[in-house]
């Protein structure tokens, strides 16, 4: 399916869709221009995990973006995703890439510069730079690494750089400028009434951002 585009990367979150199936809201994002999609399931078992894993899956394939499954290598495996995305509580990055296919894409969280060294260092595909700002959907986190934070993390690593936590259309074109290769979010897509607009905004937001800094302007 060629290169990873992690430009707008939606990451899943059924607590925050208000009823809504995620398949439709998957649907529409990527309608409006999402990516790259992760499967994220906090709470619930495995099983469940493993049956909307499936659906999006499915989804995902039908519209040619990719797919990532967020903690679980077990999961990611058996709905076979295009990869996974590991914590730093996770498998450990290496285990995790010799158990998946050739080019999976094994993707990880860091929190500190040193994290994301690190994770470079086992052989990351991408970087989650976690949290940039303070974010309601996600409380257990370090402190957010912040702009200057995420630039620092952008000259420390070579590996793309997906920056995520408290990201919406307000601060789309910053962050970008601080460095990020793509954005992930959750609230902004999930929980927006409607969900292709919100992707649009967004995916215009990052387009228009990377071409200027691409020509250097
Ligand atoms: N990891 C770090 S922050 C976060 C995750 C999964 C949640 C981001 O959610 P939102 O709604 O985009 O701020
Ligand atoms: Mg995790």
């Amino acid at each position: 399916m060629g290169a990873p585009d992690y430009s707008l990367y939606l990451v899943t979150d059924r607590g925050l869709a208000s009823g809504r199936s995620m398949a439709d809201i998957v649907r529409e994002a990527v309608a409006g221009g999402v990516t790259c999609v992760q499967v994220r399931e906090k709470s619930g078992s495995t099983r469940k995990f493993l049956e909307e894993a499936r659906r999006l899956r499915a989804v995902t394939r039908t519209l040619g973006v990719f797919l990532i499954v967020n903690d679980r290598v077990d999961i990611a495996l058996a709905v076979e995703a295009d990869g996974v995305h590991l914590g730093q509580q996770d498998m450990p990055i290496p285990v995790a890439r010799r158990l998946g296919p050739l080019g999976w894409i094994v993707g990880a969280s860091a929190e500190s510069l040193e994290q994301a060294r690190d994770a470079e260092e086992a052989g990351a595909d991408y970087i989650g730079a976690s949290p940039v700002f303070a974010t309601p959907t996600k409380t257990d986190t370090a402190s957010p690494l912040g702009l200057a934070g995420l630039r620092a993390m952008r000259a420390a690593v070579k590996i793309p750089l997906v920056a995520i936590g408290g990201i919406h259309a307000g601060n789309a074109r910053e962050v970008i400028r601080a460095g990020a290769d793509g954005l992930a979010v959750v609230s902004s897509i999930v929980a927006a009434k409607e969900p292709l607009k919100a992707a649009k905004l967004l995916r215009q937001l990052i387009d228009a951002e990377k071409k200027r800094r691409n020509h250097n302007i």
